[in-house]
């Protein structure tokens, strides 16, 4: 797999303000971890995203999974981003018409596009809902990654659908910044450029008996050729040192993006 472009270059190709930023971000922090924060109350939230903050380029939140989510737990996140360099990306997957997606992504009790930089939607409605949450999002500054595939067994987000939704980036390039997917979907010879993101990624096991499957940073990075590795409970599973996985996560990464540019 053939790189030409450090990430930082590539932030060039993109118009959108939330890439633009994340690549740079990901050159000057060295970085390309994304922490899946999935844990169901605020201290723990804030107490892992301060420590392993140093280490990762995004913070994936659930945050409709916190069972004492208020106001104060935004401002706090706000601050964690400033004091350790790092971007926020809600995991939404939104996947409705683009009327109610509008309203899901600016309102209600998250107000998501008011702090999330990133988040994702499933192609399957079609257009309307890149449209509807380009509404909100683009004037924001904010950027959309669509579920081209998912790390799950049996997904059905394969074949035509995967291909179905890099035409459906294609056509909205200024708000669609990047896929998750397993894999680069796209030849580094291609007019459009888009960032990748691969969840499913562990060092230690092989999946986690509902259905996740597990593949390394090696594997996703280097022979994939994706760009961004996003790891939950191989940093912050029982009895970890967080701290000490996420420095591990984000060597791996590194060094399989390394090994990538030397090719
Ligand atoms: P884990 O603890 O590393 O298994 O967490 C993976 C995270 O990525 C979790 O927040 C999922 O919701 C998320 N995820 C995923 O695992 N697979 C997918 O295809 C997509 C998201 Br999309």
């Amino acid at each position: 797999m053939i790189l030409k472009k450090k990430y930082g270059e590539r932030a060039e190709n993109f118009s959108n303000k939330a890439a633009r930023e994340l690549l740079s971000l990901i050159d000057r922090k060295k970085t390309n971890l994304s922490l899946a924060l999935d844990v169901t109350t605020k201290r723990e939230f804030l107490e892992i995203a301060d420590k392993a903050g140093p280490y990762i380029c995004l913070l994936k939140t659930h945050i409709d999974i916190l069972v004492d989510f208020d106001q104060d737990l935004i401002e706090q996140l706000k601050e964690l981003k400033t004091k350790h360099d790092f971007m926020i990306f809600e995991d939404r997957k939104f996947a409705d018409i683009g009327n109610t997606v509008k309203h899901q992504y600016s309102k209600g009790i998250y107000k998501i596009s008011e702090w999330a930089d990133i988040t994702n939607a499933h192609p399957l409605p079609g257009d309307g809902i890149v449209s509807g949450l380009k509404e909100v999002g683009l004037s924001l500054g904010r950027g959309l990654l669509l579920l081209a595939e998912m790390s799950s067994k049996g997904s059905l987000a394969t074949g035509t659908y995967t291909e179905a939704a890099i035409e459906m980036a294609r056509r909205h390039k200024d708000f669609v910044i990047g896929f998750i997917a397993g894999r680069k979907l796209i030849s580094d010879d291609d007019k459009d450029d888009f960032i990748v993101m691969s969840p499913g990624v562990g060092l230690d096991v092989s999946m986690d008996g509902l259905g996740q499957q597990y593949r390394t940073p090696r594997n996703v990075i280097l022979e994939s050729g994706s760009d961004i590795i996003i790891v939950g409970r191989g940093i912050y599973g029982s009895g970890k040192d967080i701290a000490v996985e996420a420095q591990r996560y984000r060597d791996a990464g590194w060094e399989a993006y390394s090994q990538r540019l030397m090719n």
